[in-house]
Order: C-alpha cells, then sequence, then structure tokens
C-alpha cells in the first residue's frame, strides 16, 4: 500500500542522466561483470579486457522491515539445518561412496550460504525459495549496489537530491536509504576462520597456507569473486589463489603424509608450493560443467584431501531440493524438530513458516502426482528438478504434457512446490548489463547470507551413517548471519537469478 507509488516518477531527461550517473558509478566501483559471448565476439574483445555494468535497479526495492528481521534472524537456524543430513540420499553419489570407503580426510566443513526468499502477498509472510549451500552469489556485488543506492539517492548533496523523495510524506517512518550491506566481511570471515581451524601445516616439510578459489574456467562474475579474495588479503592476511576446475589436476596433488594434505603450485611460479587450508567452490554446481570425465576425477581428487571444502560433497547434496521437500514434511515424523533438538518451539514455527507447501514426486506419494498432473491444479506449482544455478523449471500448465513427455521413474527426479505470490504493486527502473535501461512491474527475492564452520562427524569404515536414535550431532564451531541479496525482475518471468540473465542486481529501503 505505502508503495503503490513507488518510485516516484522521475522525468524523461532525468532518467537518461541518471542510467549515464549508475554506468559511470560501476565502472568506478567494480560492480562489473566480463560481457557474454553473445554481447561482444571474441575479435571485438582481444585479450578479454572489456567488462560491463552489471544488471543493476536504479532504486532499491521496498520490503517489510518485520520481514526481513525475520529472514535474517533465521539465517543461523537454517545454517545449523543444513549442516548434515542423513546418509541416504548422498549414497547416490559415487564420489562420496569411494572417499567415505577410503575414509574421510577433512576434520572440518564450511558452508557459506545463502536462503533465499519472496513475499506471499495472501499470507504477508516470507516464503522461502531455496536454499544454496554451493556456489552462493552476488555478496560482493551486492554490497556495492547498496552503496551506489545510498550514494545516487543523495546526489549532489543529502540536503537536495536531485532525485524526488522515495517514501511518500505520510510515511515518516520508512528509511530512505538501504540498510549496510555486511556481505563481504561475513562470508570473508567464514572462509578465514576455516583457514586458522585447519590449523598448521601437515606437510612434511611444512608449507605456507592458502585459501583456494575455485572457479569456472571462463567465469563472467569474477569480479564478485575478487571482492571477497581481496577482502581476504587485505584484512585477513592470507594468500588465496584462483584456480580453474580444468586445472586441478596439474595445478595439485596430494602430499604423501598420511593425513592428504592438498599441495597447490602456482603455474606462474612453479617452484613455490602452498598446502590449501580450505577449497571455496564457485564452480562445479552444474552437470554442464563435468564435460569430461577428469572434472570428475578433480571433484573426487579434492574431495579425498584433508582440505576443508566448501561445500562437501555431503553439503552440497544436502542442498538438493529433495532434502529441502524432507525437511518440511511433517509425516511420519517431525523431521525439521529431529534435527533441531535445541531449538525453542517459537523458532521452529518461525522457520516452519517461511515454508512453502512441498510434494515429492515419488510413488510414495499420490497427492504430489495428483495435483501436478491436473491442468487445473498445476496453474498454482512449480516443478524442480536437482539442480543448481537457475533456468530448469518448470512451471504451471507446462508441468502435466512434461510429466508425460518423460519415463514415470524419472518422476522422483523431481520435487512439487506451491508458486509463492509476490505483491503485484511494485515497479522499477533497470540498467542491463547490453546498456539498455527498462522500466516496469517488478518481483523481487531476498537473499540473506549465512556462514557455518562445524567439525565432520566420520562414520566408522563399514558403518552406515545417519539413522534415527543413533544421530551424531556435529561441533558447530563459527555459526553467523549477515549480509544480503535484493534481487529484482520483470514481473513476467517465472525463471529468475542474476547469473541466467533473468534478475538485475538491487538492495532494499525498509518500512
Ligand atoms: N559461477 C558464478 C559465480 O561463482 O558467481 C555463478 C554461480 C551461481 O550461479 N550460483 C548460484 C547463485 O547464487 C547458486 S548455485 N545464483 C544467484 C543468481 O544468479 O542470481
Amino acid at each position: 500500500q505505502i508503495y503503490s507509488q513507488y518510485p516516484p516518477p522521475i522525468p524523461e531527461d532525468l532518467s537518461s542522466q541518471i542510467a549515464l550517473y549508475v554506468k559511470n558509478w560501476t565502472a568506478e566501483h567494480g560492480l562489473l561483470v566480463r560481457p557474454s559471448a553473445k554481447q561482444v565476439t571474441a575479435d571485438a574483445n582481444p585479450n578479454n579486457v572489456l567488462a560491463t555494468n552489471a544488471p543493476v535497479s536504479l532504486f532499491p526495492s521496498p520490503f517489510p522491515r518485520k520481514l526481513f528481521e525475520q529472514a535474517q534472524s533465521l539465517q543461523t537456524v537454517y545454517n545449523e539445518l543444513l549442516i548434515e543430513v542423513d546418509d541416504f540420499l548422498a549414497n547416490l553419489w559415487k564420489i562420496h561412496l569411494e572417499v567415505k570407503a577410503e575414509g574421510y580426510a577433512h576434520e572440518h566443513t564450511l558452508g557459506l550460504f545463502r536462503s533465499d526468499y519472496m513475499l506471499d502477498a495472501a499470507t504477508d509472510t516470507v516464503k522461502q525459495v531455496e536454499f544454496n549451500t554451493i556456489s552462493s552469489s552476488f555478496g560482493g556485488l551486492s554490497s556495492r549496489v547498496a552503496e551506489l543506492h545510498t550514494e545516487l539517492l543523495s546526489f549532489p548533496s543529502a540536503e537536495k537530491p536531485l532525485l524526488p523523495s522515495l517514501s511518500p510524506k505520510t510515511e515518516a517512518s520508512v528509511k530512505q536509504l538501504p540498510p549496510p550491506n555486511k556481505a563481504v566481511p561475513t562470508l570473508a570471515r567464514g572462509l578465514a576462520t576455516a583457514h586458522k581451524a585447519y590449523g598448521p601445516s601437515k606437510s612434511d616439510p611444512p608449507l605456507p597456507l592458502c585459501i583456494i578459489f575455485l572457479v569456472q574456467p571462463d567465469e563472467r562474475n569474477i569480479f564478485d569473486q575478487l571482492a571477497l579474495s581481496t577482502h581476504i588479503h587485505k584484512y585477513h592476511s592470507i594468500p588465496t589463489f584462483r584456480l580453474p576446475t580444468t586445472s586441478v589436476l596439474t595445478s595439485t596433488k596430494i602430499g604423501n603424509t598420511p593425513s592428504r594434505p592438498l599441495i597447490y603450485t602456482p603455474p606462474f611460479a612453479p617452484t613455490q608450493q602452498y598446502e590449501v587450508t580450505t577449497v571455496y567452490f564457485r564452480a562445479l554446481y552444474a552437470p554442464s560443467e563435468y564435460t569430461s570425465p577428469s572434472i570428475w576425477a578433480a571433484r573426487h581428487h579434492l574431495e579425498r584431501s584433508c582440505a576443508t571444502k566448501c561445500p562437501s560433497i555431503l553439503l552440497h547434496l544436502s542442498g538438493s531440493k529433495k532434502v529441502q521437500q524432507i525437511l518440511t514434511s511433517t509425516t511420519p515424523a517431525d523431521i525439521l524438530a529431529s534435527f533441531l533438538p535445541n531449538t525453542s518451539k517459537s523458532t521452529l514455527d518461525s522457520l516452519r513458516s517461511t515454508f512453502s507447501p512441498q510434494f515429492s514426486m515419488s510413488d510414495d506419494d499420490a497427492s504430489g502426482l495428483a495435483l501436478a498432473t491436473d491442468p487445473k491444479t498445476s496453474q498454482n506449482y512449480v516443478l524442480k528438478p536437482q539442480r543448481e544455478g537457475g533456468g530448469n523449471n518448470i512451471y504451471k500448465h507446462n508441468i502435466p504434457p512434461f510429466l508425460a513427455s518423460i519415463p514415470k521413474d524419472q518422476y522422483k527426479q523431481y520435487i512439487l512446490m506451491e508458486l509463492i505470490h509476490p505483491p503485484k504493486t511494485a515497479h522499477n527502473t533497470v540498467l542491463r548489463s547490453d546498456g539498455e535501461v527498462v522500466s516496469g512491474e517488478v518481483i523481487s527475492e531476498l537473499g540473506i547470507f549465512g556462514t557455518a564452520l562445524w567439525k565432520t562427524t566420520k562414520a566408522k569404515a563399514g558403518e552406515e551413517g545417519g539413522g534415527e536414535g543413533k544421530r551424531v550431532f556435529p561441533e558447530i564451531l563459527h555459526n553467523e548471519e549477515g549480509g544480503y541479496l535484493m534481487r529484482t525482475k520483470a514481473s513476467g518471468s517465472d525463471e529468475g537469478g542474476v547469473a541466467a540473465g533473468f534478475s538485475s542486481l538491487d538492495s532494499v529501503v525498509l518500512y
């Protein structure tokens, strides 16, 4: 209601001036991405020197303060919840099985998480869209957007800004400026905490220690990643190196002491060696990245080393839609409460209020199947495969024909989730990466970042992990909430995601 007039209309010529301000600001402050091959051909970009603005909104988006704070307060509970899941799903994963048979060498596991929510207009609550356990991106760039909006809203002076006031005069309680975004220090502290917890070198003779950022060979989102590595270098004095997935097997090896340290030799300094305390995965979350058997071998190689993985394969798997669906179910048992034995009932209720109803698509749940195959009911659902990175979901009326087109035994690879209905009143203007400025009706998605480090629980060789009754809870060494990501997209688009090209980076004003 407050924001039916949001943002205030701006005159045509001022609008292009603001777009220019934003374009220049992004270059000045590294709010950038590398252009896509579609945007700029290799001929026009020799030596890959070009960068362009990340897609970004010109105004912060309004968000109810109460719900923003609820999402923040739940982050450490979510961090704890996703820390360890039963082995039964992970048993599908060959690498996990193999490394388990050999015995896991890593002592700790690190999670850099982002829990994504949308406002649900009907219930006036925040509902979780998904919980990311691998490559949770845009903490770096999203901090810059909060700074950009703050500066733009008080340009050329706070007393007499160029832009009209954002909030109607009647609503004095509305904060005009976005809250500061702590994503960079929070995520960097997570990595630094894992680095310290690793302890001294396990090589003989001892080696200097480092953190590895495992990256895609042709990463466009490099400036987001550099925001973290630069912060780690500056404020934690820890060496970090970028390692493309294609170089894992040539640039690293496992040392021959029994603890299995991961040794990195920088290709540009072949006489130097480092021992890797922590591998931060900004890659290998999507099946399409596993282009050859050597990439699978690289994943196996990293998993069996004693470096702390962010995430381990088990943690990667616990972010799967299937696990998230199971965590929301209350039959036959209250799964959620069993994983959070020390959490109060009111916090559990608050957590539960963020779940959208979800259904299994396997034979054991007839209700999910019935909802998905009837065109009348499928209208209110999204069908999600076990994929990360966006762009893979099937929506509404497309669900029944899609299901009819695949073999029945593949149904269980999907889960069905009730759609969230965000308010339809918001408008914004966006500067896209190709320089186009577009205005229209938008919907936004809020992500809350959090980090956790815990001791890895190790089932003894030959013993099945998990199982009701004998569940062992890991010792949590660090659990922190901090920083947010607001993303905004045209309200006509079902899919989201900045990396996938659907959304723009944004910030919030709270009311
Ligand atoms: N490789 C890129 C990076 O490291 O930044 C993209 C990684 C990626 O797509 N991460 C997903 C994400 O956070 C989670 S698996 N996407 C947010 C978005 O694209 O809006």
